[in-house]
């Protein structure tokens, strides 16, 4: 199995020296590659929380963030009256074998669930502490054991929250609020360690067989608060020690560079920007609030949910999708839709989720979705093109892959269907049927005998046809001008604030001419001069100086961009050509180069 492994890394490393496709798997660490090829898992905040459901004596939750699980802390319930919450729970309904059906059905390949949350109570029956969700219902259930054994049984990996930071509950435990009162010392602090967190993390590692990875949660540096190096340490070393395959994330509060974190947690509903070698995931929210809110009105789409998901396999990233069922068990309507329909999806298309990557072009090379790949272990290699926008002129237009397709075929309910392609250098045009493959997102498959060849650098083709050359697919050093994401109001920019000069590679699918436009800012008082090369030719404009323009009315004002048609460029055969864009800004002027806009004209 090893031997396998090692041989499907080299083939990865020489295709990416090759530059050819690479499905890059880059963990040199084999305890994780379960987690890297399930992708997708469920995460499910229960607790004594979820019978508040969000409202306390009629009041909404306080200050800040609407977790519904964050209620005991925020509406500051007393210690006896959130125990009585227990009274809530409806054992007669409540079946932990459900969660793990849903989970199923989605198509999830593993469970994260709270045994502990940030209010202190264990939901397994602990000995550790008699304030537990089965000792405070009164209940002989233990839904952790319950729920091991739903998960063996279907083939789901289990995994535990556990709040190892916060702690409400425990008299030396942590909370937000004793960054004011200073109350808890570091010796206290170490009384909770030593008697609650070990203690009760022994018995999950223990009672409950294999435990695929503990789940931590402090997001922010264990320097800037009361938790020790050494208690972290503490904690690793005993799941290695008892569980030595369990994972353990990121917000232990160590970063993914130090030995013992297996897998990086990004910020919750953070999703992927860059590639990351390293194992990842996201943890997000199916509507707003993690634990179970009545007032909930913010449920994502399942196509944003199912994006999200493919974002982060195209960047090597996990998406672990929370529930948050009520009391009696029950996963609200509004989620078992969700779920249902994303498991629709992955019956359908997994192929081009588990086990899979994104391929070495630019994260959001293509305006219609995104591009997943993985290699079928034979030598073959699929790649997925993920489409969130069916294009209306029915050409899909995909950039960068040079080697022609043996096959292209959209992925319907119904079976596949063939559609008709042409390939002119990196330019791959597929002819579309009228209807898209799926309501969601419809992934057409592309099929080669080997690694395709990859043109990383080139200019992609936009939707419609035409070419943006941006400050972000620059082909020389990105680092020379600041560049700007869009930020609400201003268009994505790079600041050039000094003479310079930017250069894109671009394929000009035939010969003739090329209409070329630039969008700017100007604040100088001066004209600056833009002169454009392509093919030993050359066209110039003095740009003007640009205003402001209004937002909204009285008094939100912003940088206005102009658009500036500056003529055209002829090239006499298709190929790859270098664009120059040079700028003489004066040093200090500011000047916000916005995009040059490359069409070809009939
Ligand atoms: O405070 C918690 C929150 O309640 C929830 O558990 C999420 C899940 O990632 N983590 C914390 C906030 O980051």
């Amino acid at each position: 199995m090893r031997l396998i492994r090692l041989l499907v890394v080299l083939m990865l490393l020489s295709s990416a020296l090759n530059s050819t496709a690479q499905p890059v798997t880059t963990s040199n660490n084999d305890r994780v590659q379960w987690f890297t090829d399930a992708r997708f898992g469920m995460f499910i905040h229960w607790g004594l929380y979820s019978a508040a459901e969000g409202i306390w004596h009629g009041e909404r939750l306080r200050n800040g963030n609407n977790y519904a699980e964050w209620i005991r802390y925020r509406n500051r319930i007393s210690r006896e009256e959130y125990g009585a919450l227990a009274k809530r729970f409806d054992w007669s309904k409540i079946n932990p074998e459900e969660w793990v059906l849903a989970a199923k059905k989605a198509g999830m390949k593993y469970i994260v669930i709270t045994a502990k949350h940030h209010d202190g109570v264990a939901i397994w029956n602990s000995k550790v502490s008699d304030y537990n969700l089965s000792k405070l219902c009164n209940t002989n259930r233990d839904v952790i054991k319950e729920l091991s054994v739903a998960c063996r049984k279907h083939g789901i990996k289990l995994a535990f929250y556990y709040s190892h930071w916060l702690d409400w509950e425990h008299p030396f435990g942590w909370d937000h609020n004793q960054e004011i009162t200073g109350r808890v010392t570091d010796e206290q602090y170490n009384q909770y360690w030593q008697q609650k967190v070990l203690p009760q993390l022994r018995e999950l590692l223990t009672n409950y067989g294999d435990i695929a990875m503990l789940w931590f949660d402090m997001w922010v540096d264990h320097k800037t608060t009361i938790v020790k190096k050494e208690q972290l340490q503490q904690v690793i070393q005993l799941i290695h020690e008892l569980q030595p395959k369990c994972l353990i994330n990121s917000r232990l509060g160590l970063s993914i560079d130090n030995p013992g974190i297996d897998f990086e947690t990004m910020g919750d509903n953070e999703f992927g920007a860059i590639y990351q070698k390293h194992p990842w995931e996201t943890a997000g929210t199916i509507a707003h609030s993690w634990g179970y809110n009545a007032l909930e009105n913010q449920w994502k789409s399942t196509s944003q949910l199912l994006q999200s998901l493919i974002d982060n396999v195209s960047l090597n990233g996990n998406f672990t999708l929370n529930i948050g069922p009520r009391a009696d068990g029950s996963i609200p309507y509004e989620g078992i839709r969700r779920l249902e329909d994303i498991g629709v999806w992955l019956a359908k298309s997994g192929e081009s989720i588990y086990k899979s990557i994104g391929v070495s072009l630019r994260p959001s090379q293509h305006d219609w979705g995104r591009i997943t790949t993985h290699n079928t272990g034979t030598g073959n290699q699929k790649i997925y093109l993920q489409v969130y926008n069916w294009p209306l002129d029915h050409i899909l237009r995909v950039t960068g892959i040079t080697t022609a397709p043996q096959r292209v075929e959209l992925i319907r309910k119904s079976g596949r269907q063939s559609l008709p392609f042409t390939l002119n250098g990196p330019l791959l045009h597929i002819r579309l049927p009228q209807e898209a493959g799926d309501p969601f997102v419809s992934t057409i498959e592309l099929s080669y005998d080997a690694a395709p060849a990859i043109e990383a650098k080139v200019i992609a083709e936009s939707s419609f046809g035409g070419f943006a050359l941006t400050g972000e697919n620059i082909t020389g050093d990105p680092s020379e001008f600041e560049l700007v994401k869009y930020d609400g109001l201003r268009p994505a920019h790079m600041v050039m604030n000094k003479p310079g000069t930017i250069s894109w590679r671009f394929y000009a699918p035939e010969a003739g001419k090329y209409s070329i436009d630039v969008s700017y800012h100007n604040g100088a008082k001066e004209k600056i001069l833009c002169s454009v090369e392509m093919d030993g030719k050359q066209i110039q404009q003095a740009l003007s100086p640009t205003s402001r323009v209004v937002v909204e009315p009285n008094g939100q004002y912003t940088d206005e961009f102009v658009n500036v048609t500056m003529g055209a460029i002829e090239v006499s055969k298709a190929g790859y050509y270098q664009v120059t864009a040079k700028f003489d800004p004066r040093t200090g002027d500011k000047f916000l180069f916005n995009r040059i806009w490359l069409n070809k004209l009939p």
